[in-house]
């Protein structure tokens, strides 16, 4: 079967993870071609005005642009198969992303955040409320959807926006947020990661960043 896509061209900050991560990686799970449109975080205060809220990720579809990262997941998740067609299923793949949208907001100031002191405060709070709150209502919904996917028992872009979640938090990155949060908290959306990091198309991805990097 061939496909025509359209002309893509994701831009987003120079490194393997973030808002943009989930929809790079769909897009090449899906072979579809894109430019990978890396921005260093030194040039972002050139360009930031130039983007429609001053945020990335930014994508120009045939010349022109769409944001908002939930939006550009469900986008290029219908043209690589990783979204579903019925509409409940769809609502479990829009929730977890949803979700993990929610958790980033609450999470981002921290990591800004120079005083060392208000980190740490503001790590603990993290870990002791908003973090365990959401992994147990993504491992309690993961469990309702049969245990392996968020959507339809089967991969979509929902399980590759946990998954990187997922995976910043176990990264160890997070000074004052245990490692092993995510094991101890929802010990099946751990699970959900270790399946989602051996789908041989996310093995694949990562084996060429790592070749390239
Ligand atoms: N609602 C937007 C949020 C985008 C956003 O906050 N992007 C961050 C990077 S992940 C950003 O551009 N930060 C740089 C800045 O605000 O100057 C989305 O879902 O894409």
């Amino acid at each position: 079967m061939t496909h025509t896509f359209p002309k893509i061209k994701l831009s987003y900050f120079d490194f393997d993870g973030g808002r943009g991560e989930p929809i790079r990686l769909a897009l090449a799970y899906g072979n579809i071609p894109f430019e990978d449109h890396r921005i260093p975080g030194s040039d972002w205060p050139k360009v930031k005005d130039q983007t429609p809220l001053h945020q990335l990720p930014v994508m120009e579809v045939n010349g022109k642009i769409i944001t908002q990262t939930n939006t550009l997941c469900r986008f290029v998740g219908k043209m690589a198969g990783l979204y579903p067609a019925d509409p409940l299923e769809a609502a479990h793949a829009d929730e977890a992303m949803a979700d993990v949208e929610d958790l980033l907001i609450k999470m981002v100031p921290s990591l800004f955040m120079q005083d060392p002191e208000e980190k740490r405060r503001a790590r603990e709070a993290l870990a002791a409320g908003p973090i365990p709150l959401y992994l147990r209502r993504l491992g309690a919904m993961l469990a309702e959807r049969g245990g392996q996917y968020f959507a339809g028992n089967r991969l979509s872009v929902a399980d590759f926006r946990v998954f990187l979640m997922v995976r910043h938090l176990q990264s160890g990155a997070l000074d004052h947020i245990p490692a092993d949060i995510v094991k101890q908290t929802a010990p099946g959306l751990a699970k959900h990661f270790e399946r989602i990091s051996a789908v041989p198309q996310v093995v694949a991805y990562y084996k060429k960043r790592a070749a390239a990097t």
